[in-house]
């Protein structure tokens, strides 16, 4: 009897991890993958496409152990744990790091695409490719580009629906000079701070607003301290999905292999997660009562045409290079 149940126990296993032929390389390892949002944001989905693909790739030797609202430090505190070799993978906005790779900036400038489909063919493209070469370059592996999304802003004084609306606002804004600009230049106070500390900052009205994506305000629960929402939409904000350089050295080329295909797996079913839950988020809000404005076609333009001179500012520091070939890319996109 027991030699049958052992027969049956090994055919099952061997048909569970039937994929993953004897001649690949695969060792036991455990990822650690942090990320600074709650896990009921999509990126919560993400992971778990992410952990099954893998486990599927590995005959279940790699295993990915997800860490929810910055428990292992904030996306700067997180990345450099990735470029020391402490940490194998964190989920990170681009613009906390544009200390470390201040082409990321590109990203950050104001207005920079006008919808999901001109981010993703740029991000999935050689423009994409041209930012991950740079990255690996500084320690990290860009294995696949999620979606953070268009930022809208929140405050607890006032609708804004011209950009003189701004004025006077204390806005929170991600610890990069280019959104820092982009604020002040509206006239608003901006006040760089770690997302870990927005919500408290929020509650207790040390600063009146911050700017996130639908589904950030929602599963961050930002619409219970903040009154108004006003769609801006003035910047689209990617997800970086980093293995630590260090780390991916010392992995076979069937794990190397096996993390890229797997994030990108990941990467069309977050898409499709955060922008299905959009909508949602953004009836959610409503209904606890924060009060919602759309700007007009006329005052989105001239919003837009106060931002430019952030663009000029911030070439040479980003990169002109970078900055013509992402310009470059959009006009492709647009058919220009
Ligand atoms: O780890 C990712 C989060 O921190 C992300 O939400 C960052 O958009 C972000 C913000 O506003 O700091």
């Amino acid at each position: 009897m027991k030699t049958l149940k052992f027969a049956l126990a090994a055919g099952v296993a061997a048909t569970f991890f039937a994929a993953v032929p004897a001649s690949a390389q695969f060792t036991e390892r455990n990822i650690r993958l942090s990320n600074g949002v709650n896990e009921d944001h999509p990126n919560g989905k993400g992971v778990d496409k992410f952990r099954a693909c893998l486990a599927d790739k590995s005959g279940g030797k790699m295993k990915v152990q997800g860490f929810w609202g910055n428990a292992l430090g904030g996306d700067l505190q997180a990345t450099q744990a990735l470029r020391s070799g402490t940490q194998e993978m964190v989920v990170t906005s681009s613009s906390p790091l544009i200390g470390i790779l201040p082409d990321l900036g590109v990203f950050d400038l104001p207005f920079l695409f006008a919808n999901e489909k001109e981010a993703d063919a740029i991000l999935d493209g050689s423009f994409g490719k041209h930012i991950s070469d740079k990255l690996e370059t500084v320690g990290l592996v860009n294995l696949a580009y999620w979606e953070n999304g268009f930022r809208n802003l929140t405050n607890s004084r006032r609708p804004v629906e011209k950009w003189e609306d701004f004025k006077g606002l204390k806005v929170r804004v991600m610890q990069n000079n280019v959104f820092l600009d982009t604020f002040k230049n509206m006239g608003a106070n901006a006040v760089p701070m770690a997302f870990g500390e927005v919500f408290t900052a929020l509650e207790t009205k040390a600063i009146d607003g911050q700017e996130n994506p639908f589904v950030t305000i929602d599963t961050s629960k930002f619409y219970e301290v903040q009154k108004y929402l006003s769609v801006t939409r003035h910047a689209y904000t990617p997800f970086l999905v980093l293995y630590s350089k260090k780390l991916w050295d010392g992995l076979s080329k069937d794990e190397q292999a096996a993390l890229r295909d797997c994030a990108v797996v990941s990467r069309d079913e977050q898409r499709k997660v955060i922008r299905e839950l959009s909508q949602a988020s953004l009836d959610k809000i409503k209904g606890e009562g924060t009060v919602v404005n759309e700007l007009n076609a006329q005052e989105a333009q001239r919003m837009r045409e106060q931002a430019r001179s952030v663009w000029d500012k911030h070439a040479a520091t980003i990169g002109p290079e970078t900055v013509k070939m992402m310009q470059a890319e959009i006009d492709k996109v647009r058919g220009k």
